[in-house]
């Protein structure tokens, strides 16, 4: 678009100073300026709902007095797979389920699921946009929106890609990530995925996992509810209202 008009402004320039000419191609250019002034504040616009309607529901999700946990890590490390794998240990609808597929950025925006881990145990879990090397800073700020769900969180779970030779670059690349987002200090816990794939696994600092075969997925729900704090909590009920931003473990529904 800018270079249309560069074009337009080029080309009145080059009419040679008739006044009818030069008229005319300044009410085109007007009309340009104006379809993309318009545009500009339809975009702020929606803009502004969504920040709007996202300081909503964080305002609910704070209200509900559930502790928040984010999945974090490098691009097609598992976390949505984790997401699913959790919500299938749970016996959550699989209409609830995530993206996830081999590829970058599967993930382009964050989904939040509410899931009883036990008992009382609840926990609001949420998927997040997957990190990369050299995020540019413009792109920063094109997923502040999925970003504040991890600013936001009691817990991070990076999700680290064991089967993959460069999980540690990647790993400093997602610590880099978290402190331009101001995020470091988090609690954060590591889980190395894929599992199914790492013939030898020595590494104590974190719990190796596999989505695949479900490997260490009990281990993790139990790490959460002691690492929460979250034996013996009980949680208010939310309402409706509430319900369709977040989604339940269905047979939590009305209890
Ligand atoms: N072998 C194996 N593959 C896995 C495992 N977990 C996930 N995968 C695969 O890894 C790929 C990426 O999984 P996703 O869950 O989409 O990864 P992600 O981190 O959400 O990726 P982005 O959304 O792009 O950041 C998919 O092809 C998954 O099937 C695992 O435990 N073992
Ligand atoms: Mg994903």
């Amino acid at each position: 678009m800018p270079r249309l008009i560069e074009g337009q402004i080029h080309a009145d320039q080059q009419q040679g100073g008739g006044v009818r000419n030069r008229g005319a191609g300044e009410t085109r250019l007007e009309r340009s300026r104006r379809t993309i002034e318009k545009q500009i504040r339809n975009i702020r616009l929606e803009l502004d709902q969504l920040k709007l309607q996202q300081a909503v529901q964080s305002h609910r999700r704070r209200q509900s007095g559930l502790p928040r946990v984010c999945l974090i890590g490098y691009s097609n490390a598992g976390k949505s797979s984790l997401m699913n794998a959790l919500l299938a240990a749970r016996s959550i609808s699989p209409a609830k389920q995530v993206v996830s597929t081999d590829q970058l950025f599967a993930t382009l925006d964050s989904a939040t699921r509410r899931i009883k881990l036990a008992g009382r145990a609840e926990i609001l879990l949420s998927d997040t946009v997957g990190f990369v090397r050299d995020l540019p800073d413009f792109l920063l700020d094109a997923f502040e929106s999925t970003l504040q769900e991890i600013q936001e969180a009691d817990l991070l779970i990076e999700v680290i890609d064991a089967s993959d030779p460069q999980w540690e670059l990647q790993h400093e690349i997602v610590m880099r990530t978290l402190r331009r987002l101001h995020a470091a200090h988090i609690d954060r816990m590591r889980i190395y995925n894929k599992a199914d794939q790492v013939p030898q696994w020595d590494r104590k600092d974190g719990l190796l996992l596999s989505c695949l075969t479900g490997q260490g997925l009990q281990e993790l729900i139990a790490g959460l509810i002691s690492r929460l704090n979250l034996t013996d909590r009980a949680f208010p009920e939310i309402g409706d209202e509430f319900s369709s931003q977040v989604s339940y473990n269905e047979d939590e529904r009305g209890e």
